[in-house]
């Protein structure tokens, strides 16, 4: 027979069994695209179902790349760069160029200056031991940046496959079906979702007679925050649409809870002065004297400091705390895949509180 894959995931289609991954009833074979049951689910009910592929199967199937003749597309999550990028990614690629796309750029403020966030992730890239030969910034979502990056793209292939890669949740989905299909975004053929792998298999869109683009798994990294939050709480920190920037005052001995998923003390600061937090603008953020926090957090988590919510509070895990000493020009406190906090210039202390596992890292400002 044979082999079928699903449209929206890339998986194999079988039509054995409803438990297992890439089902779908003998009935729906008819059709010219062939969607998987799960699909089905994410696309009709916004339902999840678990798979059980693991880290490796995703890796195996990227280390295909490097075999072939093509331009890597390396997409970025721009609110969580450091967060979205693959380790290892150069080994992948082999001998194949690869272009940086930083996506979702409409969660930026608007006054964000672009130029600026091209050089950092350049330097960022170079961290990661990724020579990247072109970068773009896009909006998957809003087109914004997508007619430009498209006909770069369509110059530097040169006739040659583009293979679109990146950690999961990046945009990676999004950004083919907005290439493809460029008038009615919301008309999706690959299947898209907030939750975090959602694409399961190589998902090949034919180019012209000769080439292909080809959608790939999204490459898990741990330490992000969304693989401590359920699903209500992961739609609630992902933010929707441009963040709008909260500023508090704050002196030493005083502290901010991010909901009760993460928090930030400032051990010593010369004087008062105004920390940006850049979250989710669903996402409270709660400030407090340093000596009652701690009483607070055991009274209020999941209530005033949510989430968690009453669903992941059983599971919470206890915050560990990370101490910085901060000089120089201002910096960014970032917490993985949920948000950063930018720390003036000057002398200043701060510790950071995070769920066991979550990346805390500091950066200098972007914005
Ligand atoms: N705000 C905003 N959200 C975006 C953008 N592009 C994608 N998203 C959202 O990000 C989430 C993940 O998108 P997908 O396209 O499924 O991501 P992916 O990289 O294919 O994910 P996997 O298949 O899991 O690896 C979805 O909720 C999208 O709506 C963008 O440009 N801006
Ligand atoms: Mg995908």
């Amino acid at each position: 027979m044979e082999v079928i894959y699903c449209q929206g995931c890339g998986v194999e289609i079988q039509t054995e069994d409803e438990k297992q991954l890439g089902y779908a009833p003998p009935s729906a074979l008819q059709r010219d695209d062939v969607i998987c049951k799960r699909c089905f689910r994410l696309k009709n009910y916004n339902e999840v179902q678990d798979v059980d592929l693991t880290d490796e199967d995703f890796l195996n199937m990227l280390h295909e790349i490097g075999n072939h003749d093509g331009l890597v597309v390396n997409v970025v999550d721009l609110f969580d760069v450091h967060g979205s990028f693959v380790k290892g990614l150069n080994r992948f690629a082999g001998k194949n160029d690869v272009v940086l796309v930083g996506n979702k750029v409409d969660l930026l403020p608007k006054s964000t200056n672009l130029n600026k966030i091209k050089h950092w992730m350049r330097k960022v890239a170079n961290e990661f031991g990724l020579k990247v030969k072109e970068i773009y910034l896009v909006s998957s979502v809003k087109g914004t940046g997508m007619e430009e990056t498209a006909f770069e793209l369509e110059r530097i292939r040169q006739g040659k496959d583009i293979f679109v890669v990146g950690c999961t949740n990046v945009g990676k989905s999004t950004f083919i079906n907005y290439l493809i299909n460029k008038s009615s975004p919301k008309d999706q053929v690959i299947t898209t979702s907030y939750f975090p792998g959602t694409t399961l298999g190589f998902i090949d869109i034919p180019l012209d007679d000769t080439s292909s683009m080809i959608d790939t798994p999204g490459i898990i990294n741990h330490h992000q925050m969304a693989h401590y939050l359920s699903r209500s709480d992961l739609k609630l920190v992902t933010p929707k649409k441009e963040v709008k920037p909260k500023v508090y005052q704050l002196e030493s001995a005083q502290t901010l809870f991010i909901g009760g998923l993460a928090r930030l003390d400032i051990d010593k600061a010369d004087q008062q002065k105004g920390y940006i937090c850049y979250f989710s603008n669903d996402l409270n953020v709660h400030r407090t004297k340093t000596e009652n926090a701690d009483q607070l957090y055991q009274n209020h988590l999941g209530d005033m400091l949510a989430p968690p919510t009453e669903e992941t509070l059983t599971e919470w895990p206890k915050l560990e705390a990370k101490t910085f000493q901060l000089d120089g020009p201002k910096k960014d406190v970032v917490f993985s895949g949920l948000g950063w906090i930018t720390i003036p210039e000057g002398k200043t202390t701060v510790t950071a509180h995070v769920p066991k596992g979550v990346k805390v890292m500091i950066r200098e400002a972007i914005i």
